[in-house]
C-alpha cells in the first residue's frame, strides 16, 4: 500500500540513478496530487530551487579545493591496455562512468562550512576533524575497486578508482578502541549507515577518501568525504557524504540494508566479466576480453571457455594493486558460427572462483559470467 507522499524505500542496495530518478517523479506526482494544489506547487518548486542553489555552491566550493600531494605517491599507470582493446573496461574508470548507488532522493549537497567528521561510540576519545583537518593529515593514494552488492554476475555496478584520503586505521588508533568493540559504523548527513567488522582493521589500506581519480570527490560520490574498505561491498562498508564513524556492536546497532535482507558481513566474491565481443560480429579474429577481481589476493589467472572447449589461460594485465580489477584478454579466430564464451578467475591464492550460481541477495552474485555470440 502506498500512501499520498510516501516514498517507497528500495528494496536493493542496486537502485540505480534512473530508479531514483523514476521514484522521485512518481512521489513528487503523489505529493502534488494529495496535497491542496496551490500552496504544494510552490513548496515543491521553493524546495528544488534551494537544492539548485545549494547544489551550485557546493559545485563552486569544490573546484576551488586544492588537494594536497601524498606521503607516497602511487606510480603513474602503466599504458592502458584498453587503449588497444575496443570495448575493454579501462583501468581506472573515468568518475563520470562509475556506477552510482544511492538511497537518497537528491544528492546531499554538503558545504564543507560547516561540515565536520566525528569518531566517537567506544573509543578511549571522541575526535572531531573539520574538513581542513582532514586535508592537512597525512595523505595516501590507493587502487580500489567498488562494488555494489547487487550486481548480477556479468553486471556494470563495480567500477575501479585511484583514490586519495586519509587512513581509517590511523585515525581509529588515535582515538583509542575499546577492546569490546566489534563493528565500525559509518553514517552519512543523508541518514544512511553501513558498518563493517573492526576485524577489517588488518593492515588493509582502507581509507578516509577525499580525492577521486585526481579531483575532489565528486558531489554524487560523496563530497566532501566517503570510506572506501577495499574487499567489502559497498552496502555495508562505502558511506558517501561520511559525517561520523562510530564504534558500536553488530548486537548493538545494523547498518541501513541489513534489516532489509542483506547479509550483515559481505566481502566481495571473487568475479570475472566478459567485456567485448558483443552479441554479433563478423568472422575474424577478436579478442575476447573483460576484468575480474578477487580482492584481496588479486587476480591470478584468468580463464576462458568458448562452448564444451578446453579452458583456456588469457593474457592478464597489469595488476594495480591486489583490491582492484585486472583486466584480461585472448585471441579468438571466430568463424561463422554460434558461440557460448564463459569465463573464470583464480586468486593470487590459488582460489579458484565458484560456478555455483547464487543471486546478488543477500551476500553476493556467483557463477561464471556466458555470452552468447553470433558470428556470421
Ligand atoms: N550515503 C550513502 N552512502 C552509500 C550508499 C547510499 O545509498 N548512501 N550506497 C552504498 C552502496 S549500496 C554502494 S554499492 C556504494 C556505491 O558508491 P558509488 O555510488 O560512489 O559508486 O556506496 C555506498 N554508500
Ligand atoms: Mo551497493
Amino acid at each position: 500500500m502506498v500512501r499520498d507522499g510516501y516514498i517507497p524505500a528500495p528494496s536493493t542496495p542496486g537502485f540505480t540513478e534512473a530508479q531514483t530518478r523514476a521514484r522521485a517523479r512518481a512521489s513528487r506526482r503523489r505529493f502534488l496530487y494529495g496535497a491542496t494544489a496551490a500552496g504544494a506547487v510552490a513548496l515543491v518548486a521553493g524546495a528544488s530551487g534551494r537544492w539548485l542553489r545549494q547544489r551550485a555552491s557546493v559545485a563552486k566550493e569544490r573546484a576551488s579545493v586544492v588537494l594536497g600531494r601524498p606521503a607516497s605517491v602511487l606510480p603513474n599507470s602503466p599504458t592502458d591496455p584498453a587503449t588497444d582493446i575496443a570495448g575493454l573496461s579501462p583501468l581506472h574508470t573515468p568518475n563520470k562512468d562509475f556506477y552510482r548507488i544511492d538511497t537518497a532522493l537528491t544528492v546531499p549537497n554538503v558545504s564543507t562550512d560547516d561540515w565536520t567528521l566525528r569518531i566517537h561510540g567506544m573509543v578511549d576519545s571522541d575526535i572531531t576533524l573539520t574538513y581542513d583537518q582532514l586535508l592537512k593529515r597525512e595523505l595516501f593514494e590507493f587502487d580500489h575497486m567498488l562494488s555494489c552488492v547487487s550486481n548480477q554476475v556479468g553486471g556494470d555496478l563495480a567500477g575501479s578508482a585511484r583514490w586519495l584520503g586519509v587512513r581509517l586505521d590511523d585515525l581509529l588508533e588515535e582515538a583509542g578502541i575499546d577492546p569490546n568493540a566489534d563493528q565500525i559504523m559509518g553514517r552519512s548527513v543523508d541518514g544512511f549507515t553501513a558498518g563493517f567488522p573492526t576485524a577489517v582493521l588488518d593492515g588493509r589500506d582502507s581509507i578516509i577518501a577525499v580525492g577521486m581519480n585526481g579531483e575532489p570527490l565528486p558531489i554524487s560520490h560523496g563530497y566532501p568525504a566517503r570510506l572506501v574498505i577495499p574487499g567489502l561491498y559497498g552496502y555495508v562498508s562505502a558511506t558517501k557524504w561520511l559525517k561520523e564513524i562510530e564504534l558500536t556492536t553488530f548486537e548493538d546497532q545494523q547498518g541501513y540494508w541489513i534489516p532489509r535482507g542483506w547479509a550483515a558481513e559481505a566481502p566481495i566474491k571473487i568475479q570475472s566479466r566478459i567485456d567485448t565481443p558483443k552479441q554479433s560480429i563478423d568472422a575474424s579474429t577478436v579478442a575476447i576480453a573483460g576484468v575480474a577481481w578477487a580482492p584481496l589476493a588479486g587476480v591470478g589467472m584468468v580463464e576462458v571457455q568458448i562452448d564444451d572447449g578446453s579452458w583456456r589461460e588469457a593474457t592478464v594485465g597489469p595488476e594495480l594493486s591486489g583490491t582492484t580489477w585486472r583486466q584480461w584478454w585472448i585471441d579468438w579466430d571466430a568463424q561463422p558460427g554460434t558461440y557460448l564464451l564463459r569465463c573464470r578467475a583464480t586468486d593470487n591464492d590459488g582460489n579458484l572462483q565458484t560456478a555455483d550460481v547464487a543471486p546478488p541477495r543477500p551476500d553476493g552474485a556467483t557463477g561464471y559470467h556466458e555470452i552468447q555470440v553470433s558470428v556470421s
